[in-house]
């Protein structure tokens, strides 16, 4: 049986917007597929007034893919109505199961709509610290590599903190995810694929398979930095990157 693009992205999108976990689509259909239900998702988001902000991978460090049981990267959209601003308290209601990660956010300095733009002196235009929320629309937080794709890669939130100029010399830096003022999960920015400052290629790359563009002014998450944590509500969550600084926000 073909999957049927349309149909799939409906149910995802009613999964999401009354936070009720769907299971896995039976078919078995392909990554190529899977990019076209992720647009027809966007498609009924922005209909409903939203935009476009930016563009994320996922499963650009080891640590991720062993905790989700894949092996590639993926990218994703965000959007407007999805971004929590810096220091914001903000309620957990409407995810099914939200988890939270530590990320570096780019800045885009222009078009980016091959490979080789992504290596542009002007393709970032700063970096940030941020704090993605994703939330699997899947039962139990279970999906194939296509699945997660169409599900916008588990997309559901992010918070970028105060914009830094962009110095590629620093792409090593510690990352600490804090709840609660504890923290949760340590690790360095050199986890998201070897070296942050592929991100962008990468993210170039994924974007042409998937027939997009990098806009200028949009963010690029890069990956989380560490394996994610759960959200629960009435938690402070923060990230701080050396260097880079910090950003949070408290849930109720
Ligand atoms: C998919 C999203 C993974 C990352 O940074 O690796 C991701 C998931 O784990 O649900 O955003």
């Amino acid at each position: 049986m073909t999957l049927d693009v349309r149909k799939l992205a409906g149910i995802l999108d009613e999964a999401a917007r009354t936070a009720r976990a769907v299971p896995q689509p039976e078919q078995d259909y392909d990554v190529d597929t899977a990019y076209r239900v992720q647009e027809e998702l966007l498609r009924l988001r922005l209909e409903r007034g939203d935009r476009l902000s930016g563009v994320k991978l996922g499963f650009t460090s080891e640590g991720k893919r062993r905790q989700m049981g894949v092996r590639d990267l993926i990218l994703g959209r965000v959007t407007a109505a999805s971004a929590v601003p810096d220091g914001a308290t903000i309620p957990v209601t409407g995810y099914i199961h939200p988890r939270v990660e530590p990320e570096v956010v780019y800045l885009i300095g222009r078009r980016i709509a091959s490979v080789a733009d992504a290596f542009a002196p002007d393709a970032v235009a700063a970096v940030a610290p941020g704090i993605e929320i994703i939330d699997s629309r899947y039962e139990d937080f279970r999906f194939s590599l296509p699945d997660v794709v169409a599900d916008n890669t588990s997309a559901a939130g992010y918070a970028v903190g105060p914009w830094q100029p962009y110095d590629p010399a620093r792409w090593n830096l510690g990352v600490v995810l804090e709840i609660d003022g504890r923290p949760v999960q340590v690790g360095s920015t050199a986890a998201i694929l070897g070296d942050p400052r592929r991100a962008v290629a990468e993210a170039a790359r994924l974007a042409v398979r998937a027939g997009t563009v990098l806009e200028p002014g949009w963010v690029l998450l890069a990956g989380a930095a560490t394996p994610a944590e759960p959200l629960a509500p009435g938690a402070h969550v923060s990230v701080e990157i050396r260097h880079l600084g910090r950003v949070s926000f408290g849930t109720e």
